[in-house]
């Protein structure tokens, strides 16, 4: 394409999700593109799928974690969209073939009680508006080759969002050392990874305030009952047809999520 616009980079986004093809970075083509401007382009393809019947149901937060960051080859965190059409019921398997290249992460998750509106949001005041706190997983799937992008590709594809699942056990936010939490993966029931929540920011809750502070620049605040995911613990893992994928927290209890074709 030679001319990249909000709308022909919405258009061409929302064709390799539908058309389960990956493609080259945008900013290969349109390499000026800001931050600003691909925070746009997310907020022009969550209009797009809203005016397709997709509703809000929370926010998601990446690249939170170092282990995260390093793998991505992107050290800053970013925002994206939840909607209806992407959560997943706890025990619901994963058709992995209706996907590019879908990728596992366990994630701490938060379901909101209280509005939450920045600027200025203290991780204190953040943990307040939380009504529960839950064991997710997050699918990614990059709508970019072998999940090639710099961070105004990946805000612009809505932080690779795919799919995520809470667990229906919800915890009471308070007596929870979340910083402590800890988490073991597991593929096929074999650990492959471990890590606590102090993982993410040192604590979820300066995730969840960034994320209340990040949308207050933009003039949007995070909304009672919604979702915030606040990114992988540790680095994704591939899910294949037959898999499954496994996360048992200390406190929030687990999760499993099997693949088939
Ligand atoms: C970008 C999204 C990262 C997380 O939890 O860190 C993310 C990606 O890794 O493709 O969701
Ligand atoms: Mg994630």
């Amino acid at each position: 394409m030679s001319e990249w616009t909000i709308d022909t980079t919405v258009g061409e986004l929302l064709r390799r999700e539908h058309g389960r093809e990956d493609g080259a970075r945008i900013t290969e083509g349109w390499p000026d593109l800001d931050l600003g401007t691909a925070y746009r382009i997310q907020d022009a393809l969550l209009a797009r799928k809203a005016s397709a019947g997709q509703t809000v149901v929370g926010v998601k937060l990446g690249l939170t974690s170092v282990a995260k960051q390093r793998r991505m080859g992107v050290d800053v965190p970013l925002t994206g969209w939840l909607t209806d059409a992407m959560a997943l019921t706890p025990g619901e398997p994963l058709a992995v073939g209706d996907f590019i290249h879908p990728r596992v992460e366990p994630e701490i998750a938060f379901v909101m009680g209280a509005r939450l509106s920045g600027p200025g949001v203290t991780a204190e005041q953040a943990m307040g508006a939380v009504q529960s706190v839950h064991a997710g997983f997050e699918v990614i799937d990059s709508r970019y080759r072998d999940f090639d992008f710099a961070l105004p590709d990946v805000v612009a594809d809505n932080a690779s969002a795919c799919r995520f699942v809470i667990s229906g056990h919800a915890v009471p936010p308070g007596g929870l050392d979340l910083a402590a939490e800890s988490c073991r993966l597991g593929v096929d029931g074999d650990t492959v990874d471990t890590a606590n929540g102090a993982a993410v920011l040192g604590h979820p809750a300066n995730a969840l305030a960034l994320a209340a502070n990040g949308l207050a620049e933009r003039g949007l605040a995070i909304e009672p009952g919604w979702i915030v995911l606040t990114g992988g613990l540790t680095d994704a893992v591939p899910l294949h047809p037959g898999g499954t994928v496994s996360v048992a927290f200390d406190s929030l209890g687990a999760l499993s999520l099997t693949g088939t074709h």
